[in-house]
């Protein structure tokens, strides 16, 4: 079918469906070039031979087998040469897991960051032992820039001089992103982003066109939404059937953009149809049933309540377990999506004691008829976990999403760690990590690890981590209060 259309014509509904890309041709193979120039309009690209000056572009750069020292100076010498502020520098890994995997990727661990030049630095970005380094390392002068070096002060981003504008531009990622437009979605968010940190009402257009992140289209967006009060192409994205569509599917527990968008193409426009669908999975069937529930966050007193019920009854199993309310409510927040509990003791090493705790205490909630659905019930290694939602024991009670994971001690402080989050935050951590060398998971953090090709080659040396500040400490970053981490 798709023979019968000129090589270079876009196909509409792909999955690189409106994005601009260009392949950056340094160290590319010609059989790799050749490729790709086929599959990106074959999934509804736009291929763009040369760099424009301005506008969004995703510009994709060979990162398969090169020295990472290498990549930094072609991003950074590309990005001089160009400069583009609508341009995002992706590895060309990205483009390899989009056609294997058949959908629009995450950006996240494939964008190539422009550092700034540093003449004297030829190691950028490799991780080389302290006798190559004698001075300061590139990850030593750079770490102050990671998420997880910095506190998330809650007053500052939600209360900043610039919040009509970033409202309204939130409004249209948030589109982007129901709609599984996650390039446009990333560059909004990278431009809210760079609002929120700036610390002036803005004014004029040259001022916000000389913010990071913040192209000229950008810029007359925010100049019209200080002139209007609101933006009209907020209500041209997002007042009409698709996206409204979209919008709601996507509150369906267990459903994401992708699944929204098979649904309306399928034609379903209400929850209704929904529950005519015979193909939906068992979690997008619970998500549904429970749907006016699951929808909404809970306050934190009610999160409270869960917590104290789920901590008597493990309490009862054994009095020494150490049972913690992480997530978003031990980083303090008003409202929470779920409970996330973590549970160990001072002991615990045992496989079979832990497999003992868990399946022993989910027969004690069942009995209690607190749990009402199992999501999903697994092992991670020497941690279980289980997914499911509960209700409260009193008239009234809503069902609401609990998460618990039973953990051996000498896992404890990665794991809660990584059950804490943020997510933000986390993600942030794991890159300092392997910038250092290292690798951080809920399991552990460990060192010497050997990469080649971003696959781990060796499972190197597991650093011991009592405690939270035992890993920061291990990463060289000064300790963030869980309410430091709401990033
Ligand atoms: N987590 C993560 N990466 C993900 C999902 C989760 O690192 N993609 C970690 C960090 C989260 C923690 O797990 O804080 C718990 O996940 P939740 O989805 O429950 O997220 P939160 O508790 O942070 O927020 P919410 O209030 O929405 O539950
Ligand atoms: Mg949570
Ligand atoms: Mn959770």
């Amino acid at each position: 079918m798709s023979n019968e259309l000129p090589a270079k014509r876009r196909k509409a509904g792909g999955f690189f469906d409106d994005l601009s890309i260009h392949l950056y041709p340094a160290a590319l193979s010609k059989i790799r070039q050749g490729i790709f120039e086929r599959q990106i309009p074959q999934n509804g690209g736009q291929l763009v031979s040369s760099l424009p000056k301005s506008g969004q572009i995703l510009v994709l750069i060979e990162d398969n087998a090169i020295e990472p020292a290498r990549l930094q100076q072609i991003v950074r010498d590309l990005s001089q040469k160009h400069p583009n502020p609508e341009a995002t520098y992706l590895g060309m890994s990205w483009l390899s897991k989009c056609l294997e995997t058949g959908q629009q990727c995450l950006f996240d661990e494939f964008e190539l960051k422009v550092s700034e030049p540093k003449p004297s630095e030829s190691n950028l970005g490799k991780m080389t032992k302290k006798d190559e380094h004698p001075k300061e390392s590139y990850v030593d002068r750079n770490r102050h820039k990671f998420v997880c070096a910095q506190s998330s002060s809650d007053e500052a981003t939600s209360t900043h001089p610039n919040k009509l504008i970033t409202d309204e531009l939130e409004k249209l990622a948030g589109a982007y992103k129901n709609s599984n437009d996650q390039w446009r979605a990333f560059g909004y968010q990278k431009a809210i982003t760079s609002i929120k940190n700036y610390p002036k009402a803005i004014t004029n257009r040259d001022e916000a066109a000389a913010l990071p992140n913040v192209g000229k289209k950008m810029a007359d967006k925010i100049i019209e939404i200080i002139e209007q009060g609101s933006l009209q192409k907020v209500s041209e994205v997002c007042n009409n059937e698709r996206m409204q569509v979209l919008a709601l599917f996507n509150r369906v527990w267990g459903a994401g953009p992708k699944t929204a968008e098979q649904w309306f193409l399928k034609g379903h426009r209400t929850l209704e149809d929904l529950q005519n669908d015979d193909k939906l999975t068992a979690h997008q069937k619970v998500g549904l049933r429970l749907f006016h529930d699951l929808d909404e966050r809970m306050q934190r007193e009610e999160c409270t309540e869960i917590y104290a019920h789920v901590q008597a009854t493990a309490l009862e199993i054994n009095p020494n377990l150490e049972v913690v309310a992480c997530g978003s409510y031990r980083r303090g927040k008003p409202t929470c999506g779920d409970l996330d509990i973590l549970i160990t003791h001072p002991k615990l090493d045992d496989d079979l004691e832990i497999s003992s705790i868990f399946n022993g205490l989910l027969n004690r909630l069942r009995a209690h008829n607190f749990l009402t659905d199992d999501l999903s019930i697994m092992s991670e290694g020497r941690q279980r976990k289980y997914l499911g939602v509960c209700k409260l024991l009193k008239s009234g009670a809503k069902h609401r999403r609990l998460d618990i994971i039973v953990v051996p001690v000498e896992e404890r402080a990665t794991a809660l760690m990584y059950f804490t989050g943020s997510a933000h935050f986390n993600r942030s951590m794991r890159l300092l990590a392997i910038k250092m060398g290292m690798s951080l998971s809920e399991h552990a953090l460990v060192t010497d690890v050997v990469r080649v090709n971003k696959e781990k080659a060796n499972t190197g040396t597991v650093i011991p981590t009592p405690t939270e500040a035992s890993v920061f400490e291990a990463l060289q970053l000064p300790y963030r209060a869980p309410n430091e981490r709401n990033h």
